[in-house]
């Protein structure tokens, strides 16, 4: 019996240091120590032995369990390791080698401008609000004071997809939305950027462009607030040193209004050829909204008053950056739009 025990031993060593892998060793384990295995078949043979040899039997069968267990555990380790440090070469990352090139993106100009126009309005408690680009001759013409036979319908030649709706020529039909669903809950503080689209296509002027109107609605709102707000838009937007004119104007929705200059960013009111020797900039229209556009948006003009604004973002672009085609904005040439990093 201590024979058979001695062989089985140096038989499970051999089969353990010969395993090249963890299922194999798993085998190995099942055919020595599981309960078919031939350690177990031979212990269970123990009580054909004379009683006086079984302890020292049962001591040597123990004791090869254990010495098997540890030669198992000890493989299963040093095959661990190994595979672990295969993958690690297979896998090694040589850091030393130059990266792949990276074509790292930016915004686009207008985007960079139109955010610098939305933190500024922000700053001063506006509220950001959007609208359909698609709209009804209602919200794009008549709530905004311009009934079907008023003349400043022909002053916008304008993208008709079917009889009562259209390609919005300005982001106004926002403010009547936003108005409508909020009345009557003041203040209105808000801006509505968006895209707007006219018949019109020249370096100044394209069939899409876009805009950032914005509207103010309380009790007491006056043509001073209106002042203050531009003033201070104007040298957040162009530097500190900015002044503002305001020049009588006509819109149909803001009585009265205003068209709204800067000093020339060029020549700080000298005169040169980018403000064309007067030394202001137009960069914005403006007035006071109009009573039948309150109404319309559901505000009563006895109990409160509104300001209102609108502005070109390729403009005010085309003045910041100093360019001067604004399609250069939307003909995605990249060594045109590389030049705003
Ligand atoms: C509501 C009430 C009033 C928005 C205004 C202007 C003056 C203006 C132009 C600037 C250059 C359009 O992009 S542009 O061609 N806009 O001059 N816009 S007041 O007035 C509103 C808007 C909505 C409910």
């Amino acid at each position: 019996m201590l024979d058979r025990l001695a062989r089985l031993e140096q038989e499970a060593r051999e089969a353990v240091a010969s395993v090249s892998g963890l299922q194999e060793l798993a085998n190995v384990r099942v055919r020595y120590l599981g309960k078919k295995g031939e350690l177990t078949t031979l212990l269970r043979g123990m009580g054909q032995l004379p009683p006086e040899q079984r302890p020292l039997v049962g001591q040597k069968a123990n004791a090869l369990r254990s010495t098997l267990e540890e030669l198992l555990r000890q493989r299963e380790a040093a095959l661990k390791k190994a595979a672990a440090e295969e993958k690690w070469e297979r896998e090694r990352i040589d850091i030393t080698l130059p990266g792949y090139p990276f074509a790292a993106g930016q915004v686009h100009p207008l985007t960079a401008i139109l955010e610098e126009i939305k933190a500024i309005f922000i700053g001063l408690g506006f509220q950001v609000a959007t609208g359909p680009e698609i709209e009804s001759d209602y919200y794009n013409f008549e709530a905004l004071n311009m009934p079907p036979d008023h003349p400043a319908r022909d002053m916008q030649d304008s993208f008709y997809v079917a009889p009562q709706y259209l390609l919005r020529t300005h982001t106004s039909p926002v403010q009547i939305r936003t108005m409508e669903l909020q009345a009557p809950r003041l203040p209105v503080r808000i801006i509505a950027p968006g895209k707007v689209y006219r018949r019109d296509d020249d370096a100044t002027h394209s069939p899409m462009f876009s805009q950032v109107e914005g509207l103010a609605v309380d009790r007491g709102i006056t043509f001073a607030d209106l002042k203050g707000t531009l003033l201070l838009f104007a040298r957040e937007m162009f530097g500190p040193k900015q002044r503002i004119r305001l020049r009588p104007s006509f819109f149909p929705f803001t009585e009265p209004s205003a068209e709204v200059d800067i000093s020339c960013i060029i020549c700080d009111g000298e005169g040169c050829r980018v403000c064309g020797q007067t030394g202001w900039l137009e960069i914005l229209g403006a007035g006071m909204v109009h009573p039948q556009v309150l109404r319309a948006g559901g505000y009563d003009p006895q109990d409160v008053t509104g300001f209102a604004f609108g502005m070109g973002v390729e403009r005010i672009a085309m003045l910041k950056y100093g360019v001067e085609d604004l399609r250069l904005f939307f003909t995605n040439d990249l060594r045109f739009l590389k030049q705003f990093r």
